[in-house]
């Protein structure tokens, strides 16, 4: 259809232009005016969310990857010149932090997420070999509550077989089409083979 290609390109020339950090938030003060569409990323540590941003804007290393699990309690803010902003927000659910984990995922999460006019989007991350986990579930409930409107991505769909592929994509957008805040279509994705990278950016591009 020539909307999907309209929209395709528009997510192409959106990161073509340079993306750069512009703060670490770790309290409100810090946070950025709401003078940008925002969309951001959320996920358990280590599903792969700086590799996305990375993956997305085209560049190596923007967000940084790798960090150590579970120390990244800040909101990390990218520009894109191209006109759209991309928040790394904290990662939930490393086995090593204390039980009360999604509450310490921070009063700025939620706070951003309940009050952000110039938020757009949620893109919650999944990795594809795990599918939905229940600390997932928490933060989708806290998502519909807090009536951002949230998109799944699955990421490293380059270590599932073609078959367990599928199923992933099935069984999360099944769970996912439960949820009225969620976007119904998920995104398979692979920030190490660059798959699924031009459906997000148009996606994006859609919102802004
Ligand atoms: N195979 C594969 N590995 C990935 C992919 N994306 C991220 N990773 C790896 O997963 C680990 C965590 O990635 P990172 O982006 O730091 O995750 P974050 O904690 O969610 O920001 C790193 O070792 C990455 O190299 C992917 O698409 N495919
Ligand atoms: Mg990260």
């Amino acid at each position: 259809m020539q909307a999907d290609a309209d929209a395709l390109e528009s997510g192409r020339k959106l990161f073509l232009r340079p993306c750069h950090f512009v703060a670490g938030a770790t309290t409100k003060a810090q946070l950025p005016p709401a003078d940008m569409p925002e969309i951001a990323f959320a996920g358990r540590s280590n599903v792969g969310k700086s590799s996305l941003i990375n993956a997305l804007t085209n560049h190596k290393a923007l967000a940084r990857t790798s960090q150590t699990p579970g120390r990244t309690r800040q909101l990390n803010f990218f520009a894109c010149e191209g006109g759209v902003r991309l928040v790394d927000l904290p990662g939930y659910g490393y086995a090593k932090a204390s039980k009360s984990d999604v509450k310490a995922w921070t009063k700025l999460t939620l706070a951003f997420l309940k009050g952000r006019t110039s938020l757009k989007r949620v893109m919650l991350l999944i990795d594809a070999r795990r599918g939905i986990g229940d600390k997932d579930r928490v933060i989708m409930d806290i998502f519909d509550q807090s009536a951002v409107s949230w998109a799944v991505i699955l990421t490293k769909m380059d270590k599932l077989t073609a078959t367990e592929q599928e199923h992933a994509q099935t069984t999360s957008e099944a769970e996912t089409a439960q949820h009225v805040a969620a976007f119904p279509k998920i995104f398979p994705s692979s920030a190490l083979k660059k798959q699924g990278l031009d459906e997000i950016r148009a996606h994006i591009a859609r919102l802004i």
